[in-house]
């Protein structure tokens, strides 16, 4: 079986950040407004008064200090809380596109890889902003790409997914050196006015090249040892806003916003995370001391050090799993990418790795990685 390797990678910050302490003081100014509003119902009992956020919460829980978001205005305002920006005419590539094309930069260089070399773009993402034509169809003409493109969508594992489809095609012939782009604008589907989320998500883009190793010339590549996928039903992370709301009269009308049950999250998913990454390991004859790094999905740091050391079988140290969750926050699809690409230098040839993706689905793509 051909050798597969990700010979690069990209990632693209948007320059704007958010702090805890920003974002709570906006959530805590929406809530004495909102307090203030319905006094007379909630004195009367007739209506829920909302709670105020705290900085303590959000970082014990989950390990966000900040994050990065495209567009700041609007978001901290307690009246308006949604990112304001201007909607793009058709000839004007919409932010996921822009995102990309800078990471796919990024990914190309370090690949050593121009226009002409890739033949298959994925854009894979949790959200896409408009469903057709396909954004990655876009940033292939922005590249100047031959050969075909296509968009996908498996929420936290997009990513993982994504370089897995790219090894599969490149194995079956229909493609030679892939660009995977992983867009991640989450702000806008955020829920600023709910205390249980409003601190989640942050927005970002990164890029991998996947190739053959026979064609590779960067100088730094991880073959892929191993890939394991695995998905399984929840309604415990969802959205609910698709092509077809319009055409229902529903009372309660669907907003286009994340939610989740985080408790029940934590629980169910992690096993399943373990079981994945052990059972691939055990496939592939790797003992947990012959891991040299974790890059795992970034949604919370407790979550994340629990399966280090349930894969490592002892306390995992920082360098073992590195975090990037406490200046980027939950970023989808991009988090384990991120923690890749910040966090690849320092492994010598041989060494092993793990690179792993969970969330809604549930979803779980698991990548054991050889430095080349
Ligand atoms: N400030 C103060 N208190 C708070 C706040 C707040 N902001 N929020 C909740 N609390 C309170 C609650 O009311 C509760 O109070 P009480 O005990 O009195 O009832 C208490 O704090 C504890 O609340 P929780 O049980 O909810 O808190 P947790 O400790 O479980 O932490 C987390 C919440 C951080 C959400 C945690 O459960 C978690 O991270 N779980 C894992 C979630 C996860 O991994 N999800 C994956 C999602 S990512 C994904 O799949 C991508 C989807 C697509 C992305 C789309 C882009 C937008």
């Amino acid at each position: 079986m051909q050798n597969i390797v990700i010979s690069g990678s990209g990632l693209f910050t948007p320059t704007e950040t958010i702090s805890n302490e920003e974002l709570v003081a906006s959530y805590n100014q929406y809530v004495d407004l909102h307090n203030r509003q319905h006094a007379i119902e909630i004195s009367a009992g007739l209506h829920q008064a909302l709670e105020y956020s705290s900085t303590e919460f959000i970082e014990k829980a989950s390990g966000i200090k900040s994050r990065h978001v495209l567009y700041k205005e609007g978001i901290l305002d307690p009246t308006i809380m949604h990112p304001l920006f201007e909607k793009r005419d058709e000839n004007t590539p919409p932010e996921m596109v822009e995102m990309a094309v800078a990471a796919a930069r990024e990914a190309m260089a370090q690949a050593n890889k121009t226009a002409e070399d890739i033949d298959l773009i994925i854009c894979a993402a949790s959200n896409m902003q408009r469903p057709y034509p396909a954004l990655s169809i876009e940033l292939q003409q922005i590249l100047g790409v031959k050969g075909y493109a296509f968009d996908m969508n498996v929420a936290c594992s997009s990513a993982t997914f994504a370089i897995s489809n790219a090894a599969n095609a490149i194995r079956g012939g229909t493609a030679k050196v892939v660009l995977v782009v992983n867009p991640e604008f989450a702000s806008p589907q955020v829920d600023y006015k709910n205390r249980d989320s409003h601190f989640i998500f942050g927005d970002v883009c990164t890029a991998t090249i996947i190739e053959a190793q026979s064609s590779c010339t960067s100088e730094q590549a991880f073959s892929i040892l191993g890939m394991r996928l695995q998905t399984s039903f929840s309604n415990n992370i969802r959205c609910d806003i698709g092509y077809t709301e319009h055409c229902f009269s529903d009372t309660d009308p669907k907003v286009p916003f994340f939610k989740q049950q985080g408790r029940k999250v934590f629980k169910e998913l992690l096993p399943i995370v373990a079981d994945v990454i052990q059972s691939e390991m055990a496939s592939l004859d790797i003992s947990p001391d012959q891991l040299k790094r974790l890059w795992l999905h970034q949604a919370n740091i407790n979550m994340n050090i629990f399966a280090a050391k349930k894969i490592l079988g002892r306390d995992p140290l920082p360098e073992d799993a590195p975090l990037v969750l406490d200046s980027y926050a939950n970023t989808a699809s991009a988090g384990s990418i991120i923690a890749f690409h910040k966090y690849k230098t320092g492994l010598r040839k041989g060494d092993k790795a793990v690179l792993c993706s969970f969330g809604a689905g549930y979803s779980v793509g698991c990548l054991i990685l050889e430095q080349c």
